[in-house]
């Protein structure tokens, strides 16, 4: 317990197959506004869904499944489907929407277990009629969770998870059920549109979540199937683009690419060599549902170092959780180096590098943390990092492998004048890249530091890190 911005780490072991994205954070008011249009799967359901997110800082969706709504985690990380039934009568299943079942229900004996250090979801695989932005899914493979213990999904406000990565990241079986993904762009005839794209809305710096009521009045957020929001792009042409990072054997698991090196204020901080076999650059993995940043821990260590330039302990530290913390009041523009070849800079807000959280003690959460437990890649870039832009995420095509595409949404200069305004003055020193050593490669390593909200999907095989930020009963 932190004062009343209650700050606690915990870390759950997953010891089932089946992946799924757990994460808590900041209370922040969110909406995602769905972009709609008449599509070739389904009709039209209305013009507009707005999504408020009561507790936790997670990107929520609204899908209906069965006829009814549920708001699920947006999560390009993981990829599969889970809601919790009305057969769940744990605490955990309290207050949140439950899925009633159907006459169109088409329940299997599949079972499906996820079992957490704190609790675990259980349940059976099923099918069911899905809508998704207007796009109807007739018979759609999900799981019924029937049990959550020790998970507090009340307290978070949603009812699941809604996976948008590859199927070969599922865990669902494709001989049990196609994934979303694949159903959803299965009749798209026009190549030009098998894409998603979203915009993750910024959440105001404030100081009390319980009694500002935030949730804004026009929808920050956006994700839209098969067509982009124009108020951020008319054309997948104005999008950078980067081919999907593929595994060794050709296949697509995650939306990963190249990250080629960070910047701080411009200098060249240089990372660790990737763990996965025959890359040039450490992969990273677009997240929509982890909360932060993750990294190797030796190179989040040279990161917070450099930005605290040796005045050890004043300006950045990590804290007792293993959380690295950083003077709310240091300001410095992080950029990541994305992409093969010459590779292109995308700057993030440094309202994304430290976190203001509500505590008086002038220190902040870094957006940024270590987690040695990734696998499947290096890195994993989540809100923090995907706030900033206009991402697009692109299916192959018959002409094309799958992409990702970036639209860079942030000025750096006003952003960082935004921050003094709001930090005040930053008396330390400047930054110096601080790289004692890059020794080869990063190991996974069994241990999972506190601090991060982790995809279990990207993240580690077998453990969770939930982070419960600013999370008041
Ligand atoms: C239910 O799903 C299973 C597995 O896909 C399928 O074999 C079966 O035909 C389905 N039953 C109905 C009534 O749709
Ligand atoms: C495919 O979609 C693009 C973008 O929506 C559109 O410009 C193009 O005309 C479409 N092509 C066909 C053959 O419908
Ligand atoms: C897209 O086109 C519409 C209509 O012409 C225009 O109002 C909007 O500003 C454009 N969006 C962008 C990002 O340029
Ligand atoms: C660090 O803080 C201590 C006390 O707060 C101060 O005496 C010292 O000068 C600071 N060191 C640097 C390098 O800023
Ligand atoms: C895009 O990023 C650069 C920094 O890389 C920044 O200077 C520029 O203002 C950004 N563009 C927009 C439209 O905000
Ligand atoms: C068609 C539709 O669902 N329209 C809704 C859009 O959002 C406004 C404001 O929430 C609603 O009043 C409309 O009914």
């Amino acid at each position: 317990m932190m004062g009343t911005s209650t700050r606690l780490a915990i870390i759950a072991t997953m010891l089932s197959f089946f992946h799924s994205h757990l994460c808590y954070g900041l209370k922040v008011p969110v909406s995602l506004r769905r972009v709609s249009r008449y599509g070739q799967v389904g009709q039209m359901l209305g013009s507009n869904v707005s999504i408020t997110n009561r507790e936790a800082i997670a990107y929520l969706a609204k899908i209906n499944l069965g006829g009814q709504d549920f708001s699920l985690l947006l999560d390009s990380g993981s990829a599969d489907l889970w809601v919790v039934s009305s057969d769940c009568s744990s605490p955990d299943c309290d207050a949140i929407q439950k899925y009633n079942k159907t006459p169109s229900l088409n329940l299997t004996s599949w079972p499906f277990n996820l079992k957490y250090l704190i609790g675990s979801v259980s349940g059976t695989v099923g099918f069911e009629t899905l809508d998704l932005g207007g796009y109807e899914i007739s018979s759609q493979a999900f799981a019924l969770a029937d049990h959550a213990t020790g998970l507090q999904l009340g307290s978070t406000g949603y009812s699941g998870i809604l996976g948008l990565s590859f199927p070969a990241s599922a865990s669902i079986e494709a001989n049990l059920g196609t994934d979303l993904l694949t159903n959803l762009f299965s009749t798209f005839g026009n190549d030009s549109e098998k894409f998603y794209a979203y915009k993750l809305g910024r959440e105001p710096d404030v100081t009390d979540w319980v009694s500002s009521d935030t949730s804004p009045s026009t929808p920050t957020s956006s994700f839209s199937v098969g067509e982009l929001d124009d108020r951020f792009s008319n054309s997948t042409s104005d999008f950078w683009t980067s081919p999907v990072h593929p595994r060794t054997d050709g296949t697509y698991d995650y939306w990963k690419l190249p990250l080629q090196y960070i910047t701080i204020n411009s200098l060249q901080l240089p990372l660790s060599a990737s763990r996965l076999p025959g890359t040039a650059y450490p992969i990273a993995v677009l997240d929509t549902g982890t909360t932060l940043i993750l990294g190797p821990s030796r190179d989040i260590e040279n990161f917070w170092e450099s930005i605290g330039d040796g005045a050890a302990g004043n300006i950045t530290r990590k804290n007792r959780a293993g959380e690295w913390e950083v003077r709310c009041e240091r300001g410095v523009t992080v950029g990541f180096v994305l992409g093969d070849g010459g590779g292109w800079e995308w700057v993030i807000d440094p309202r994304d590098v430290s976190w203001k959280d509500g505590d008086e003690d002038g220190w902040c959460l870094g957006g940024i943390q270590a987690n040695d437990g990734i696998y499947s890649a290096d890195w994993v870039l989540g809100d923090a990092f995907l706030r900033n832009f206009y991402v697009m995420h692109h299916l192959a095509t018959t002409s094309s492998p799958p992409h990702i595409g970036l639209l860079n949404l942030t000025n750096s200069e006003s952003a960082m004048a935004t921050f003094q305004q709001e930090r005040g003055k930053d008396s330390a020193s400047g930054v110096h890249i601080r790289v004692p050593e890059l020794r080869g490669h990063s190991k996974i390593t069994p241990t999972v530091l506190y601090a991060m909200c982790w995809a279990i999907g990207a993240v580690g095989g077998s453990f969770a890190t939930l982070l419960y930020r600013g999370i008041r009963m």
